[in-house]
């Protein structure tokens, strides 16, 4: 079922690998022209001659809700915010080849009835996992729109059977030095952290993503389980969840604690509040140069979870 390469065996052993990029350009050059190849991005253009996975035929003619097309598989393991594993956009797929996500324990506390540590086939196994295609929007105003495998958070929170002074659920990011450089660094202060309020944690659109293109997660991003809540800002999407946790106080979220001017907790896209240094109006869909999409409110999945903040002043909650 999972069709998805070792990191540490060379694409090259494994994938025709003159056939696949050949027609890699050919539906590149197609869809954006020779020119807007040539404008691509600096990290997307360094794995030109990389080769890509062959993703499932199911992907072929999927669309968004939007009908937005897919972004490539290169794409969307190429171009990356793992600071675990680097800052630069190439650096989790060229620093994470290391990080070894299995075996992988979930460590589950706070006020629910089934704390614990749970194995990653015993967090998954009792559920169904589907494609779900989201945009993914970067609070620097880029985005992409990605084929995430997973299942329903709720579903899993439900098994957890929090009590009723769980107010917030917290998540951690696994703190392994030895095998994410990134960490060697105070870049940030380690573990990643985020945070949800239960109602959010509970909505039917966030997801618990174990694969992308129906394939397990690439390390780059967040093997073997991470959050996806598509209408916030992409750092909410908390990657290699190794902590769980059931809080009543709102909890610190990494970006807030790095500066809480530019960051807040619920950080809900919104083209109306822009950050301290640059419009949130617009985004650059890759691999576009340019800020050719309007940034819808709630990245487009108002009519679902608007209702999560009325009430609230999205200038003040940002
Ligand atoms: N642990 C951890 N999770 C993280 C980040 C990070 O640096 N560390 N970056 C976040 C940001 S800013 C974004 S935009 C998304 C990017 O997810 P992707 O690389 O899978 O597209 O991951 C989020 N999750
Ligand atoms: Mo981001």
């Amino acid at each position: 079922m999972v069709i998805r390469r070792p990191p540490d065996i060379p694409s090259s052993e494994i994938t025709p690998e003159g056939v696949y990029v050949n027609r890699r350009k050919f539906i590149a050059a197609a869809a954006i022209g020779a020119a807007g190849a040539a404008l691509a991005p600096r990290a997307l253009r360094a794995f030109e001659d990389d080769v890509d996975q062959e993703v499932p035929a199911r992907f072929r003619n999927m669309r968004s809700e939007l009908d937005e097309r897919l972004n490539s598989y290169r794409d969307v393991t190429t171009y990356n915010n793992f600071y675990e594993f680097g800052t630069d956009k190439d650096d989790p797929a060229k620093n994470s080849g290391d990080f070894n996500p299995r075996p992988w324990t979930v460590t589950v506390g706070g006020h629910c009835n089934r704390p614990g540590e749970y194995a990653l086939e015993d967090i998954l196994r009792p559920h169904t996992m589907e494609d779900r295609v989201y945009r993914l929007r970067c609070v620097e105003a880029w985005s992409m729109v990605i084929p995430w495998y997973g299942f329903p958070l709720a579903d899993l929170i439900r098994r957890l059977e929090p009590t009723s002074n769980a107010n917030f659920v917290m998540f951690r990011t696994v703190v392994r030095p030895q095998e994410m450089p990134g960490q060697r660094a105070r870049v940030l202060d380690w573990p990643y952290i985020e945070g949800l309020r239960m109602d959010e944690a509970m909505h039917p659109l966030t997801l618990m993503a174990t694969g992308v293109y129906g394939m397990d997660l690439p390390n780059q991003n967040g093997a073997p389980l991470r959050l996806i809540v598509p209408w916030k800002y992409g750092f909410k999407g908390i990657k290699s969840i190794d902590h769980i946790d059931f809080v009543e106080e709102m909890p610190d979220n990494t970006w807030k604690v790095s500066n809480s001017r530019e960051y807040g907790f619920y950080a809900n896209v919104n083209p109306n509040v822009d950050h301290p240094r640059w419009s949130q109006a617009r985004e650059r869909r890759l691999p576009s140069l340019f800020r050719n999409h309007e940034t819808l409110m709630f990245n487009g999945y108002g009519e679902q979870v608007a209702h999560l903040y009325s009430g609230m002043d999205l200038t003040r909650w940002y």
